[in-house]
């Protein structure tokens, strides 16, 4: 049944174009529109941009082109008319001083302003720091609209919960949260998310929504950084923190994470940022940016792990061929943003050495396994994809250098005593 509502959706990456197959799935006419000139050629010939697996979403992309009520455009005047427009475009943070970086923001506000017509709705999907709503998002639709705010139209942040791997799923499962400036933008919110996506939206104000989404991944981030620290500290002990970790956790009430090579990913190295950028004048907070850097560290310490192997073995760093395993910031997945082996990369090259990177899912990276583990004096593994979690370790042992081959397991990927006895110097983060 044709809905009468006209939506836009500004931004059609991971989080814009699924959003928008599920509206036009639900009966919506929907108008995308990106400023990626190839993404809009691809996703028009029926090609999903997305890299990696994303279940079901190349056959909804293809069910929706084939109805009349879907297109993809760079053309912002396909945002003229539309009752309802939806912003997903990126918010990074600058990497030297970790504030928001808003100009995609801006940009898709100063497009979208002038096109909005009197009782449109406006929502904001992507992830911003606490109190951009007010001072950037509604100031600059005023501005570049000439509409007020809540008289003229409706305003919300509905901020996304999705998954690489996973998007599909996580927006018609996971409960969402609108944060909006009058009841009535909230109620049009809920009633049009809790139709299309199937799920439970709750009605809040902007500050609250801004706050909860950022803080949801600070809350994982300083998670992630308290297991590391204990990975640190059975290193100490000379424990075995998975061991420590399956133990503790069968206290009620814990849920240790996993410690590993580092953090990366589109959410967490920034969303902490976002959520301190705008009380760091009010309040010096400490935990999170101390979880972000141990976090941090995490890359760092993979190669300390690997010096201390080199230094057991007698050999020197020059003289090992070290391969390592994994650049996507995740397992079985091709995003590589904010990789934690991008850091180890760069710490590597400080340090001249050597090194060979192999990835399954990264172009450059996707050389034969067998044909780099050949001779191999030392592997790093930073991303734990199936393929390695299947390496046999006898396999392994005839492939590397005959003696005293070096594992660094970043991910926990191997079985520290099996590779012992079969003749391995095993470092694992959290069990040395
Ligand atoms: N990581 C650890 N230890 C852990 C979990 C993750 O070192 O216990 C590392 C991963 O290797 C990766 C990084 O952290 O490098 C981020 O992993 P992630 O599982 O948090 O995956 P993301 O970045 O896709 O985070 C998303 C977030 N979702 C949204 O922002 C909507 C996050 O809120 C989710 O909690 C997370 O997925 C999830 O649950 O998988």
């Amino acid at each position: 049944m044709k809905k009468a509502f006209k939506i836009a959706v500004c931004g059609i990456g991971y989080v814009g174009l699924p959003v928008a197959l599920l509206f036009v799935k639900k009966g919506y006419d929907v108008v995308g529109v990106d400023v990626d000139e190839d993404r809009v050629k691809k996703i028009n010939r029926g090609f999903c941009p997305i890299k990696g697996r994303e279940p079901g979403l190349g056959v909804l992309l293809k069910e929706s082109l084939a109805k009349k009520s879907f297109r993809v455009t760079t053309n912002p005047e396909d945002y003229r008319d539309r009752d309802v427009m939806i912003v997903a475009v990126q918010t990074p943070v600058e990497s030297k001083t970790n504030e928001p970086k808003y100009e995609h923001l801006k940009k898709a506000l100063e497009v979208i302003a002038p096109l909005m017509k009197k009782g449109v709705l406006v929502v904001i999907e992507s992830t911003i720091a606490p109190t951009t709503m007010e001072k950037v998002v509604a100031i600059t639709l005023e501005k570049e609209s000439g509409l007020h705010l809540n008289r003229d139209f409706m305003l919300a942040n509905c901020p996304e919960r999705v998954m690489p791997g996973r998007l599909l799923y996580n927006l018609t499962h996971y409960d969402r949260l609108v944060g909006a400036f009058n009841f009535k933008a909230g109620k049009l919110v809920k009633k049009l998310y809790e139709e299309v996506l199937g799920v439970r939206v709750d009605i809040t104000d902007p500050l609250t929504a801004e706050i909860v989404k950022s803080g949801e991944n600070a809350y994982r981030d300083v998670q992630i950084a308290f297991a590391n620290e204990m990975a640190l500290i059975c290193e100490a002990y000379g424990a075995d923190v998975w061991q420590v970790r399956e133990l503790l956790n069968k206290c009620p009430y814990r849920q240790m994470h996993s410690p590993g090579a580092g953090v990366g990913g589109h959410c967490l190295p920034k969303d902490s940022w976002l959520l301190i950028s705008g009380a760091k004048d009010l309040i010096e907070t400490k935990l999170i940016p101390l979880a972000r850097r141990i976090n941090d560290f995490m890359p760092s310490h993979m190669f300390d792990l690997l010096k201390n192997a080199l230094a057991e073995t007698g050999k020197d760093i020059s003289e090992a061929k070290i391969v390592i395993l994994g650049y996507t910031y995740d397992a079985n997945s091709d995003d590589t943003r904010n990789s934690p082996t991008a850091s180890l990369v760069n710490i590597l090259g400080q340090n001249n050495v050597e090194f060979v990177i192999q990835d399954p899912y990264v172009k450059e990276y996707k050389i034969s396994l067998k044909k780099v583990l050949k001779g191999a004096g030392a592997i790093i593994l930073m991303t734990s994809h199936d393929q390695y979690k299947k390496i046999k370790l006898k396999q392994l042992k005839l492939l590397m250098v005959k003696s005293k081959p070096i594992i660094i397991d970043g991910r926990n990927c191997f079985d520290k005593i099996q590779a012992q006895k079969l003749g391995f110097i095993y470092k694992g983060v959290g069990n040395i």
